[in-house]
This record gives C-alpha cells, structure tokens and sequence, in this order.
C-alpha cells in the first residue's frame, strides 16, 4: 500500500500558530510579526555572520542585524569568547564592575559631547531616563521644573508614555497619545513637529519657550525608513535650544556606532546636551546607556533628586559583548568598509531597479540604507507615506523567497555587517535583479 505522503507543515507557521496561543500576536515585539507586509515570520534558529536559519532550515542574508546590534556580524568568534569568559565569572552581581567603568569611558572617548554616562538595558530605558533627567535638571519660570518636551512626527525612541505621542490637532497644539493606555495629561506635555521644518521649531520655541525641557531627535531617522535631517535642521534645533535654556538630546541608539564611529553628532558636528544610545553598545547583548554634560547628569541620583535605577543596568556579561564589539569597530578602515560596502548595496539596487523599470531609490548612511519605493528619497514623514507600500511589500517577499531578509516593514531601515563580504553583496544584486523583474 503507497504510504499516504504527510503534507510538510511549515515549521515556521507551526511555531507561529503555537506562539500565539501564550504571546500576545506570538511576538516579543510588534514588528516581528510580519503584518506590515503580511505572511508567515520566520522563527529563527540560528546565525552566523551575515546569515541566519529559520525553523524549516532556510537561511537567509539578513540585512536586519537584530534592528542594528550585529554590525560585527552574528556570532563574532572574539564576541563569543568574551562573553564565555565573562559567563565562567558570574552572570550578575548588582554591585558595580570594573567592565561597567570600562565601557563608561570608552563612550566618553568615541562619543564627541560625553563626560558622564549612566547604563541602562535598553534604548527606551535610555530614552525614558534622558527625558526624566532634561525635566528635572531644568527650571522653567518661577523655578518648578520644565514640562514640555519636543519630539518629530516619524522619530521612535522606545515606548515610555512621553514618547507614544502623536502630533496635535494644530501643529502646535499639545500632543495626543499614539498608543492606548497612555493618558492625555501626558500626552499633552510632547509637542510633535514636522522633521526638517525649521520655522515649526521657531514657532514652538515662541509658544512655550520656557516650558520646554528637551528637544529629542534622531539626527538621521531609522523608524521612518531611513530620513536624513538637514544639517540647517539641527543647527536651528541645537541653537534655539541654547537660548531658552532647553536641552538638545540626540537619540543615537541606532546611528550610534553605525553611521560612524561617533555617531551622528560626530558626521553633523553638532553637540547636543544628552545622547541616548544602544543596540551596536550592546552587540546583541541588553546595554544602552545615556549620558551629556557633567552638570546635567549630577541630577542624577544618588547625587541629585532626578531618581534612576535597574537590576540589571551594567550586566557583566552584556558589557562584556558590548566591549568586544567596540573593540573591533575600532579596527583600521571599519566604517570605511562597512560604508562602501553598503553604498554598493544600495546603488547596485538602484540598477536593479532601473533595469525592469520600477520606480525606486535608495540612501545609504554608513552601515544603514533606506529603500524607497518613490521617486526621490523622502524627507519628512508626510513623503515616507506617500512611498509605494504595496510595491514594497511585493519586493521584499520576493526576495525573502529568494533567501535575502529585508526589514519586514517598509518604514524601518535596513542594516550591513562588517559580515557582509563582497560574494554576500554580490548575490543580494542577483537577487534582486530577479525581485525587481518579478515585480516590475
Ligand atoms: P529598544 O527599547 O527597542 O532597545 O530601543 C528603542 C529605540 C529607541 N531609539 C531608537 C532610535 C530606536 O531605533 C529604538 C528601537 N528601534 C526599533 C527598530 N525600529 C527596534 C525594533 C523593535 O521595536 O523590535
């Protein structure tokens, strides 16, 4: 008798359906998900270098990096015996480390406008506490503190209350919440202005001047696909912020590290007050810190009334990662390579897309690119919506059917390893030839 041949269930849809039943959406974290772009996410089993392996086996190139930790590349031989060396000591004290020193001083070193920085387990802990620090160290009128905080529509920096805020009904009337859950009197104290609108921020500063305690800003835009600021932009931001008295924190937990070896700030020459970083600080590992001026940050508890804490803030096997990926971003001719190589990502995408005729460019910044389905790159969030979504979501499952990983969003940027050699590149344009064709 023929044997009844099984139908091959998916292990990726298996493990999807099963993690629904005990993870809300059978996700840690929204984007996973797949609904953007719709299908099946793939659970991943392993990775290595510019490549990771979903629950069928499938590998893929992956240009998502964990969202930009793995700029070294998955599972980096020196990060791994680093971290084995820390394990073999203890996985956490909550008692202070020399490592947690370590690192502290290496980000003051790379990063142009540190002296102090205070660890944290992720980039919304950072956030978060860089909005807390800039109310308390900053009196308003008639001393209480400042309430106002000023943050771009199209910028994510994690998910504390302040931040899940979308613009008001008047540009600049109060915010309202983005996200159930957080209330209007919050909401109301986040103005939301349009990114790379100067006179917005002219305008915002003459209506609450000296209520606003800090400006938050990803000098280039990772959470709205990939959207530079003009440097006019930020020149007009850091010096309205110096004359009322307002605080200019750079959001840098994905330009951190990634765009150059000292961030965003460092390409723009711009200082702002505070920085919030993570993701690369960490190289795959919960580190993210904060930190600025020494004046600000002796608000901080326990020397100042601005109080801050985590159990695991400073964990010495995560530190230990974090300090093996700095150290081998600090090779000779990193960021140079890892630039060009993404650059020829990008442009060898361009022709690709030029060949079957469908409209397309591309930017690229360091170890980041952004993808636009659009004629030309878009420079606010209003034109990132206009960019042709369903084009987009065609392109990227035809090239994951293809073996390459794209972000599974077309408003996310996408994210090159120093793993990421010449052949890797090479079959990504191949790749993509057939993609464009295929949809063109
Ligand atoms: P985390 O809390 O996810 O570590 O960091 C929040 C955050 C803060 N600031 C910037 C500029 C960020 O890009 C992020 C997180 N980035 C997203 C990528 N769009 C993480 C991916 C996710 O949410 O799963």
């Amino acid at each position: 008798m023929k044997s009844e041949a099984k139908p091959t269930i998916d292990p990726n849809l298996a493990l999807f359906e099963r993690a629904q039943r005990s993870i809300p959406g059978g996700v840690n974290s929204p984007v996973r998900a797949f609904r953007s772009v719709g299908g099946t996410p793939r659970f991943i089993a392993r990775a290595a270098g510019a490549h990771f392996w979903d629950a069928a086996g499938a590998r893929y190139i992956d240009y998502i990096g964990s969202w930009g930790p793995m700029i070294v590349g998955h599972a980096h031989p020196e990060v791994v015996a680093a971290m084995h060396a820390a394990i073999e000591r203890g996985l956490s004290y909550g008692a202070p480390t020399e490592a947690e020193v370590e690192i502290a001083e290496e980000l003051i070193r790379l990063v142009p406008s540190l002296e102090q920085v205070r660890l944290v387990s992720s980039g919304t802990e950072a956030a978060m506490s860089a909005l807390r620090l800039a109310r308390g160290a900053t009196a308003g009128a008639g001393g209480q503190g400042r309430r106002k905080i000023v943050k771009f529509e199209g910028c994510y920096h994690g998910h504390a209350d302040s931040l899940l805020v979308k613009a008001g009904s008047g540009l600049l009337t109060l915010g309202h919440p983005s996200s159930a859950g957080v209330p209007a009197d919050i909401a109301q104290h986040t103005l939301v202005l349009d990114y790379n609108d100067c006179q917005q921020l002219e305008d915002a500063f003459k209506a609450h001047g000296d209520d606003i305690a800090c400006v938050m800003v990803e000098a280039i835009a990772g959470n709205m696909n990939l959207v530079r600021a003009t440097p006019e932009f930020l020149r007009t931001m850091r010096a309205l912020c110096t004359r009322h008295g307002a605080l200019l924190a750079f959001d840098e937990v994905m330009t951190g590290f990634r765009v150059a070896l000292g961030g965003a700030q460092a390409l723009y020459g711009i200082d702002p007050d505070l920085t919030v970083l993570g993701k690369v600080i960490g190289g795959g590992m919960p580190v993210a810190a904060f930190g600025g001026k020494r004046e600000i940050m002796k608000h901080l508890a326990p020397l100042g009334g601005v109080y801050q804490a985590g159990t695991l803030s400073g964990n010495p096997v995560a530190v230990a990662c974090g300090l093996a990926t700095l150290k081998l971003v600090q090779r000779p001719g990193f960021y140079e390579a890892l630039s060009a190589r993404t650059l020829e990502l990008t442009q060898g995408l361009v022709a690709a897309a030029r060949a079957s005729g469908v409209p397309f460019c591309a930017d690229a910044a360091g170890g980041m690119f952004g993808l636009y389905f659009a004629a030309a790159a878009p420079q606010n969030y209003a034109q990132v919506m206009a960019m042709d979504k369903s084009r987009f979501n065609a392109f990227f499952h035809a090239m994951l059917a293809r073996g390459v990983y794209l972000a599974p969003s077309a408003y996310e940027a996408g994210f090159v390893s120093a793993a990421h050699d010449n052949a890797t590149i090479d079959r990504t344009l191949a790749t993509a030839r057939d993609a464009f064709a295929a949809i063109a």
